[in-house]
């Protein structure tokens, strides 16, 4: 079984598709397994339609990709042992298993796996390229992210070389939005704060009924968000069932929120991280900006000493 995390995203789906095809190419019986199943901007990916969100039978092998730590899985490990192969980029990932591959340079889980698929004896087919390709463009946005590297960008065109068209897989991964999503950015840009580099929005329930969006993620506004002129670090607040909010951070580079998400039981990337907490929504909001505002102030304090 391979498997992935929850609420899964471009490279949780492409690392997933990607070794899971490989590894069926090379013989083996593999069942792909993502607790949420395929969102549908990844659903025209080969492979997609065979991901089922439990896993039903025996398995003598489980590999976990692009998670960080062990509830990241979700509900499929319930009753099983643990992952036996970690395949992952997070720098806060916590080497769960018995064998962890866990590479923080890379840009991508997909990138990993890429980079190891001929030490493994594995093919590289358009199919495995395909999804290895779409999670290195969605975890980079587009190769724009502050931690690409040269050897991201050749691994990208090694990708490439097997016949896969980049600007589709770029178009449907990245840039193509429904109309429910687009009105959901709408009610968070209506009610977006600013203070100094630090901005803010909340997606509420509400939000997300009145426009009909179906997920229960932000719609990337945050990457929208983090485009906005002078902004150090954004934080979106989205409201979920069961008095839970979810809540994600985007940094400029020096600006750690990987350890402000940490605070919060969540994790991520130094410049992407994210968090899911109960409580009441206001009190989490004032809490985590509270933190959020702790850090950009030292940060901010560390880097005009360093000028001087
Ligand atoms: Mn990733």
């Amino acid at each position: 079984m391979v498997t992935t995390h929850v609420r899964p995203d471009g490279d949780a789906i492409g690392s997933l598709l990607g070794l899971g095809l490989a590894l069926q190419q090379a013989g083996k019986d593999v069942q792909m397994v993502s607790a949420d199943g395929v969102p549908m901007s990844f659903r025209h990916l080969s492979g997609s339609e065979q991901v089922d969100t439990q896993c039903v039978e025996e398995v003598d092998l489980i590999i976990a990709v692009d998670c960080s730590d062990l509830s990241r899985v979700g509900k499929i490990l319930d009753g099983r042992s643990a992952p036996d192969i970690n395949i992952d980029h997070h720098v806060t990932n916590l080497g769960f298993a018995r064998i962890n591959l866990v590479e923080p340079k890379s840009v991508a889980t997909a990138e990993i796996i890429a980079g190891h698929l001929n030490d493994w004896g594995l093919p590289l087919t358009r199919d495995v390229a395909a999804a290895l390709l779409t999670g290195m463009i969605t975890d980079t946005l587009g190769f724009r992210t502050a931690n690409m590297t040269p050897k991201a960008l050749r691994m990208a065109a090694d990708l490439m070389e097997v016949g896969v068209d980049l600007p589709d897989l770029y178009l449907k991964a990245l840039v193509q939005r429904s109309f429910e999503a687009a009105r959901f950015w709408g009610m968070g840009l209506s009610h977006v704060e600013r203070e100094d580099g630090l901005i803010w929005t909340t997606l509420s329930m509400a939000d997300r009924q009145a426009v009909g969006y179906p997920g229960r993620d932000d719609a990337d506004l945050i990457n929208m968000l983090s485009a906005i002129t002078g902004v150090v670090i954004c934080v979106i607040f989205v409201e979920q069932p069961h008095g839970r909010t979810k809540i994600s951070w985007r940094s400029q580079p020096g600006f750690d929120v990987s350890e402000v998400a940490l605070k919060f039981g969540g994790g991520g990337h130094p410049n992407a991280s994210g968090a899911e907490i109960s409580g009441n929504l206001e009190e989490i909001r004032e809490l985590v900006l509270k933190e959020t505002r702790i850090l950009l102030n030292m940060e901010e304090f560390v880097r005009s000493n360093v000028a001087i």
